[in-house]
């Protein structure tokens, strides 16, 4: 395990669930973070938590993973880690029927927003020869169950994606991961249900899901391996789930 005190990791979609869990652990590490996501008021409320009790430097900036030309106009700093977290899932309708506009929305965010951060971030790492990008896939990316159509296109996008980096990377010193959960407890339902709690909250009702703190553990470990190693891929999923639909209820 190295040491990444002193790093600087840049998180997209710190607002909530995973995003937010990686902001703590890596804080926890003493690294200097930018967090980023839509939520202003998220972000300033982690990061004055964050400040008080870990003292790191922490910089938060609001955007749209999707604003290619938002992204363009921010000076970067140089980043060490950057984790492409942000995303959605939004609605489980056939593809038949399915809501083009929400497509456009998981596709822009899920894969053309992991493009376009890892776009301005990149250039840097390869010019300082060390760098560490690590993508937030899914079981999604593997499997694919009804009604997740594009959800699951964008995730196998994202699973493509980071092997295209590790192959256009090589020799450069710059580490490729993905980590790629199953049934996590975040608000992703709650977004994939259009915001409807409670019907979110049945998806995990009777088996114990992933935490956020459980996936952000993946990737800090992922992180803090020596830096010869590259963690290309980490499936995990909880007990209760063997596959995607494949379920461990308890009455
Ligand atoms: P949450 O809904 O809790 O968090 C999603 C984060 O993404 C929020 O911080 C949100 O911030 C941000 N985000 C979404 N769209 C945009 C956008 N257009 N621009 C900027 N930020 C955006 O869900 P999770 O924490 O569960 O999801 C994080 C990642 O993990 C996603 O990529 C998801 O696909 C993946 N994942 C989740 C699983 C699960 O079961 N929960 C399983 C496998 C993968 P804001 O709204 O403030 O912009
Ligand atoms: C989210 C997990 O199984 O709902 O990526 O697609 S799943």
């Amino acid at each position: 395990m190295i040491s990444l005190a002193g790093k600087r990791v840049l998180i997209t979609g710190a607002t909530s669930g995973i995003g937010e869990a990686c902001a703590r652990a890596f804080a926890e590490l003493g690294c200097g973070l930018v967090l980023t996501g839509r939520r202003d008021d998220r972000l300033k409320a982690l990061a004055a938590s964050l400040s008080n009790s870990t003292g790191v430097e922490l910089t938060t900036i609001v955007f749209d993973v999707r604003d290619l030309e938002g992204i363009r106009a921010i000076p970067w700093p140089a980043i060490d880690i950057l984790v492409n977290n942000a995303g959605l899932g939004i609605g489980l309708d056939p593809l038949q029927s399915g809501n083009i506009e929400e497509w456009d929305a998981m596709i822009d965010a899920n894969v053309k927003g992991l493009l376009y951060m890892t776009r301005a971030i990149l250039p840097g790492m390869v010019e300082r020869k060390s760098g560490h990008v690590i993508n937030l896939g899914s079981a999604a990316g593997h499997w694919v169950y009804p009604g997740g159509n594009v959800y699951c296109a964008t995730k196998h996008a994202v699973k493509a994606l980071t092997e295209a980096m590790r192959l256009d990377l090589v020799g450069t010193g710059i580490r490729v991961s993905s980590v790629d959960p199953g049934m996590v407890e975040t608000e992703f339902s709650v977004v994939r249900f259009r915001g409807d709690a409670e019907r979110a909250h049945k998806v995990y009702e009777g088996m114990t899901p992933l935490t956020a703190e459980d996936v952000a553990d993946a990737i800090v470990f992922c992180a803090t391996r020596r830096a010869h190693v590259n963690i290309n891929q980490v499936i995990m999923m909880p007990v209760d789930q063997a596959g995607i639909g494949t379920v461990n209820r308890r009455k």
